[in-house]
Parts: structure tokens; C-alpha cells; sequence
């Protein structure tokens, strides 16, 4: 005969089991803060781990659980991942593209030493993990406009072959182990709060700042350069529905998914719109704009829409109008 106390306790179990734990690695990155406050606002503060090597600013600490924890150390990831009862992993650490290039070793440590620790973790603890991919993980001998889910891919940076290989690594741990992987390949984010480190799509987010502090923002890439871009409202919700997307809906484990693709030119002309007196001038560097030459100009992301209902709200003059207008973006 079950008590109320047992009708209590399997209530109260029921509900726990339902709502995920999580944790966040590489949490102090451009789309930590912003998943973590995003996951938050569903599944409640406490719910949610955001977690790096550094310290983190004030309001980031006040603002819901944060805890050191090294993806390096899988003995540190491990009791971090027990201790909390963790079973949601969103794995952000890593070197993006042109730093990856700078410093080499470092980037296979994080990309890909860091990356075999999770999934080890992951895996003995049952967790659903994911893990973002990219554009990057394409290369020149890629079809580029678009660039389909399945395709060649040869990535010549230390990055895109990371990412390959966390592309292929998790999805064999799915085949051979059942670890539920997941894998978005996002194109360049656009966000107004955070300041990405160190990518080659950086421009996109810095032309913002330039143009309504000083009207003047001299870019780094060819005024003809074509990348897939989203804005980070859309990235964010895209995360959250593919990590709640029923198994059975899943047809891969690794999707393309895509909003807009835009010139650092087309850009400029967008931001002229609101920013009459905004000029943009060029001064191109040589390793980045190899890596963009190697990249999608487009992305195909239909498997995604078709498998678990992606669809994008942001296009350029949506993304434009909000980068402008977000709290604290003062005009001159
Ligand atoms: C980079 O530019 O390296 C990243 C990316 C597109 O993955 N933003």
C-alpha cells in the first residue's frame, strides 16, 4: 500500500527525473552566459551549471551555479558531472578558428584531448551531450554554396579538424556505445552581449560595436566574402529544440543549420540603413581570409527542417534592427 509519504517521494522523483541537470563547459565564451540564462529561464536557476577555468565577472557569478571545472582533468570533469547529478553536457570548450591557428598544440589539447574526456564521461554516466560544430568543419574541396550535411570534408585548419573529428567521434560513441550525442554545425553567431574569441566570423559582431561607437569599422575579410550567420536568439533556441527533439525524429546526429549568409559589403549596407554616416574600410588579413575562402557561402540545413522543425526568425535587416536597438548599444 503506498503512504502519502511514498506518493510524495515518487511524485517529487517523477518530476527531478523529467527536468535535466546540466553543466556547460567553456561557459565563459561567447554563448556560455547566454545558454546558461536561456536554459535557466526553463528549466529553473539551480538547474543549470555554467562552468570554465577562469574567474568569472560578479554578475555572471550572482547569476545562477558556476563551478571551476577543467575538461582536461577527467578526474575534476568526473566527480564534477557525479557530484551535481549532471545529465545534460552542452560541451562549448574549445580554440575557434584563427586562435587554433596561433597556437596549435593547445588547440588539439582543448579540441581534442578535452573532447575524448567528455565523451568518456558522457558515456560511463549516461548523459546526453552536446557538442557544437561548425562551417569550419568544411574545407575547399567541399561543395560550398551550399554545403550539404553529407559531403567531403577536408577542413584545413587545426579547428575544422577538430570539429570533424568530434563530429565523427560522437557519433560512432552513439553507434557503439548508445551515448545520446547531438551535434549542431552553427554558422558564424552574431551576439550583442558577448564578444566571440578569436574566429574568423568575429567581424560580423565587431562592425556592430565600431559602428556605433566611432561610424568607422575597418574589416578583415574581402568585401566579397560570403559566410552562413545567425543571430545568437536563434542558435540558442535551435540547441535547446534539437536536445529535446525525440530520438525517433533524429534521422543524424550531426545537422547543418542556417539563418542567413551575408558579404562584410551587404553587412555595411544594412547598418547604413540605421547609421547614415557609417563607413566601412578594408584591410584584409591573409590567414583569415584563407580560412573564409575555404568555407560555405551557404549553408543547406533542410535535413534539419525537416527532421526536427528548424526554422530561423532572424534574417540580415532583423538581425540589423535588433544589434542596434539591444540595451546598451548607445548611438552616438
Ligand atoms: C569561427 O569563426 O572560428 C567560428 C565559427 C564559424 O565556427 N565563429
Amino acid at each position: 500500500q503506498q503512504t502519502p509519504a511514498d506518493a510524495a517521494f515518487h511524485s517529487t522523483s517523477f518530476t527531478e527525473a523529467d527536468q535535466p541537470r546540466i553543466l556547460i563547459t567553456g561557459g565563459l565564451g561567447q554563448l556560455g552566459v547566454g545558454l546558461a540564462n536561456f536554459l535557466r529561464k526553463r528549466f529553473g536557476k539551480d538547474s543549470v551549471i555554467l562552468s570554465d577555468i577562469r574567474k568569472p565577472p560578479d554578475h555572471i557569478f550572482h547569476n545562477g551555479p558556476f563551478i571551476y571545472s577543467d575538461i582536461l582533468d577527467s578526474k575534476n570533469l568526473r566527480e564534477t558531472v557525479v557530484n551535481n547529478r549532471i545529465s545534460w553536457l552542452f560541451h562549448y570548450s574549445a580554440l575557434l578558428s584563427a586562435v587554433g591557428e596561433a597556437d596549435v598544440s593547445l588547440a588539439k589539447a582543448v579540441n581534442i584531448t578535452g573532447l575524448h574526456n567528455v565523451l568518456d564521461v558522457a558515456t560511463e554516466h549516461g548523459l546526453r551531450l552536446f557538442v557544437p560544430s561548425t562551417i569550419g568543419a568544411f574545407g575547399p574541396t567541399s561543395p560550398r554554396n551550399p554545403a550539404p550535411d553529407l559531403c567531403v570534408q577536408r577542413p584545413r585548419t587545426i579547428y575544422g579538424v577538430s570539429k570533424v573529428h568530434a563530429e565523427l567521434m560522437g557519433e560512432y560513441y552513439y553507434h557503439r556505445y548508445g551515448l545520446d550525442f547531438r551535434c549542431l554545425r552553427y554558422p558564424g553567431i552574431i551576439s550583442a552581449d558577448s564578444q566571440p574569441g578569436g574566429g574568423t566570423t568575429d567581424y560580423a559582431v565587431q562592425i556592430f560595436h565600431h559602428a556605433v561607437k566611432s561610424g568607422r569599422f575597418e574589416c578583415n575579410l574581402k568585401p566579397s566574402t560570403r559566410l552562413p550567420m545567425m543571430y545568437i536568439e536563434d542558435c540558442l533556441r535551435a540547441t535547446l529544440e534539437v536536445m529535446e527533439a525525440p530520438t525517433k525524429s533524429l534521422s543524424m546526429r550531426t545537422y547543418n543549420i542556417n539563418a542567413m549568409s551575408f558579404t562584410p559589403e551587404e553587412l555595411a549596407q544594412e547598418i547604413h540603413k540605421h547609421i547614415p554616416e557609417f563607413q566601412i574600410t578594408y584591410n584584409v588579413d591573409s590567414v583569415r581570409q584563407a580560412i573564409a575562402d575555404s568555407w560555405p557561402m551557404n549553408f543547406d540545413d533542410s535535413n534539419a527542417r525537416k527532421d526536427w522543425g528548424w526554422k530561423h526568425d532572424f534574417d540580415l535587416p532583423n538581425l540589423v534592427t535588433t544589434m542596434l536597438n539591444f540595451p546598451g548599444f548607445h548611438t552616438r
